[in-house]
């Protein structure tokens, strides 16, 4: 259990402690991006808020990232194939061999509600990587160390 799921399960906690006396709305989490309690670790949540959380996420070589569509939007893992360190391998849900082909597949490739997808990070340096249909907005990266 991380430190979100631990507070969020407090506070759930004193919501019901006061069940009956007012309804929705008053626990001060309005604005909150909903990850349903997924990232942490090496977790990384896609949310209806079009956002990857933790936006850019640091792990050790050799970890495997699990990203997971939380809402009901379906998403994509994209990396952006020119920015990856050198002698790294490419990665996309789907398991496109190249960001060209990822794009020119989608939907294929989409991650939808309660889906995951994994990648293992073999080589260190910074993974930036994006959705597919929210790439305006939607875009994250992985540090590895
Ligand atoms: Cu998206």
């Amino acid at each position: 259990m991380n430190r979100r799921t631990m507070l969020r399960s407090a506070s759930a906690g004193v919501v019901g402690l006061l069940a009956g006396c007012s309804g929705d709305g008053g626990n001060g989490s309005g604005g909150e991006t909903s990850d349903d309690g997924w990232a942490g670790g090496t977790n990384v949540a896609m949310t209806d808020s079009l956002a990857f959380e933790p936006k850019t996420l640091t792990v050790n070589v050799g970890d495997t990232v699990t990203w997971k569509t939380v809402g009901s939007v379906a998403h994509s893992v994209t990396a952006y194939e020119e920015k990856l360190p050198d002698g790294a391998a490419y990665f996309a849900s789907g398991e496109f061999d190249s960001e060209s082909a990822a794009r020119g597949s989608y939907p294929d490739g989409s991650v939808g509600a309660d889906e995951t997808y994994s990648h293992t990070f073999e080589t260190a340096g910074e993974f930036p990587y994006f959705c597919i249909p929210h790439e305006s907005g939607m875009r994250g990266t992985i540090v590895v160390e």
